[in-house]
């Protein structure tokens, strides 16, 4: 069995989960469960961020210890993971021993490579960012002060600090990203990133003075390894990296690096040259989406429009907040996020379209067929075109998602729905029960059929709702794999159906 491995970033544990948190998780199990109907082996991994300036300061101010506030944290984002039907099968903390002790042991390879030494650091560092930057980088504010790219505060440095010898990568990582062109996706990160490397690179601080929460360098307790050194392990530290190499011979290099689009110079640049400096494997892939906006803003605390996931999943459902989110915007572009764009999208969507079809084809089973899988008689040009017309489109339904066009798979899943109602409307099968029975019960199979292969594509996406829509047709768990779309495994006639029930309710918008 092929492997897979997918990872998310993994979350600051300096506050709780929020929409973007969510975003990524939910995108990150699309992938996963897909991979998984591929009939793939997959390891996805999620966790959390603990250490550094940034948490210990939020620690501070909360009158906590930076564990404390990182294990309460911590836990909130798995309970998130749960919420949202995420199928993680690790999940990683950077306070956990099996990380702290990756992270020393790929310093010490760097060491040993001679890319790492000791020096005096000037420069800006962003606390909020957890990253140092040129002047040349910097915004300057209305009052002369400086801001980073992301707008947040920066401040002087001048301490002695480690240094990683970036700028003897440049080349090699140049090479990377010739051989594999599609190692930063979309291809427009792929040019920034390209970009900046052929902007030249320098060598890059990676320790910081006086931090105390955070993993000590190996030999110099004075000093504790920068975050994004430390975190950027978790990738291979949750393999169980150095220690036991059995997942790690599985999983490395991994397939894919999910992240946001502001940390893709982490991943693409500092992330493969560390690999390389340690002689170990380069990711396959990294794929950097966009950010989820409300009403077109960032959200933010200060402006007070931060969403919160679960009240979300509680007023409206997993679903329907994973469908939302997955549907709205082609992957890798910004998002817009409001209860009215996602209740729209719902029940148009959810409970019209897919809803209402299966309602309506599995109650006329159960009142007129027994509550069995109809009979299939002869079928017609218009049962044998609408059940081929999954055939024609399977493939190209399948690429969409293997290149992360998430939305466009939906899309293309519910045109098939839309196929299927409209070929339900046209046939009128409550008509033909008294006109002609046994046509009524072939145009009830093709659509229950057409049922039976929309909900296996579209488990990844809903997994609860086409769980449910499955276990009505009594599909079992082993013949949900992608591989029985195909006629040599559609519905036998004269099997039982469950009870039917609405699937997804339409949600009434509150004044
Ligand atoms: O960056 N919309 O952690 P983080 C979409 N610890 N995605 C968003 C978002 C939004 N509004 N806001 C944040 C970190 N994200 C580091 C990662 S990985 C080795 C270390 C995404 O908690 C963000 O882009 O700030 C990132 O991928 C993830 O959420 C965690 O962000």
């Amino acid at each position: 069995m092929e492997n897979f491995f997918i990872s998310t970033a993994i979350s600051y544990t300096n506050g709780p989960p929020h929409m973007g948190h969510a975003y990524e998780v939910i995108a990150a199990d699309v992938i996963a469960r897909f991979k998984r109907l591929e009939g793939k082996n997959v390891f996805f991994l999620t966790g959390t961020d603990e250490h550094g300036l940034k948490v210990q300061k939020k620690a501070i101010g909360l009158g906590l210890s930076a564990q404390d506030l990182a294990d309460q944290m911590s836990k909130n984002f798995v309970e998130m993971g749960k919420a949202l039907n995420c199928s993680s099968d690790d999940f990683i903390r950077t306070s956990e021993e099996r990380h702290k002790v990756a992270v020393k042991e790929i310093w010490l390879k760097m060491k040993k490579n001679g890319d790492i030494y000791l020096d005096d650091y000037s420069g800006w560092y962003s606390i909020i960012d957890e990253a140092f930057y040129q002047e040349s980088e910097l915004i300057k504010g209305e009052s002369g002060i400086f801001f980073s790219p992301n707008n947040n505060p920066v401040e002087w440095l001048e301490e002695q600090s480690y240094f990683f010898r970036l700028s003897s990568y440049e080349g090699k990582l140049l090479d990377l990203y010739e051989k594999n062109e599609i190692f930063v996706q979309p291809k427009s990160r792929m040019n920034e990133v390209r970009n900046f490397v052929e902007g030249g690179l320098k060598d890059i601080s990676i320790s910081r003075k006086g931090l105390e929460w955070g993993i000590k360098v190996p030999d110099d307790e004075g000093h504790s390894v920068y975050v994004w050194v430390d975190a950027l392990t978790n990738y291979i530290s949750a393999l169980e990296w150095p220690n036991d190499k059995s997942l790690f011979n599985d999983f490395w290099p991994g397939n894919l690096h999910l992240i946001g689009k502001d940390i893709i110079r982490f991943h693409a640049v500092f992330w493969p040259a560390f690999l390389m400096s340690a002689g170990l494997e380069i990711p396959k892939q990294i794929f950097a989406h966009g950010f989820i906006l409300n009403k077109g803003e960032k959200m933010s605390k200060s402006l007070g429009n931060i969403e919160d996931p679960m009240s979300l999943i509680k007023n409206f459902g997993v679903d329907q907040l994973r469908y939302f989110l997955m549907r709205e915007t082609p992957f890798g572009n910004d998002g817009n996020y409001s209860d009215e764009l996602l209740i729209n999208r719902v029940n148009a969507d959810l409970s019209n379209d897919l809803g209402n079809l299966s309602q309506r084809c599995l109650t006329m089973v159960k009142k007129n067929c027994n509550q069995s899988i109809p009979q299939k008689n002869e079928l017609n040009n218009f049962d044998l075109e609408l059940l081929k017309s999954v055939d024609q489109k399977k493939d190209i339904i399948i690429n969409l998602m293997s290149n992360f066009h998430i939305n466009s798979y939906i899309s293309e899943v519910f045109e098939l729905i839309s196929n299927t109602n409209k070929y339900f409307s046209d046939q009128k099968p409550w008509d033909l029960k008294t006109l002609d029975n046994d046509r009524m019960n072939t145009v009830l199979w093709v659509t229950c059929e057409m049922l039976r292969r929309i909900g296996i594509l579209l488990q990844p996406v809903i997994p609860s709702g086409s769980s449910k829509l499955l276990d009505f047709l009594l599909i079992s768990e082993e013949h949900r794999l992608i591989k029985f779309i195909s006629d040599d495994y559609s519905l036998n006639s004269g099997k039982p159906i469950k009870e039917p029930e609405i699937i997804f309710p339409k949600i009434e918008l509150k004044k």
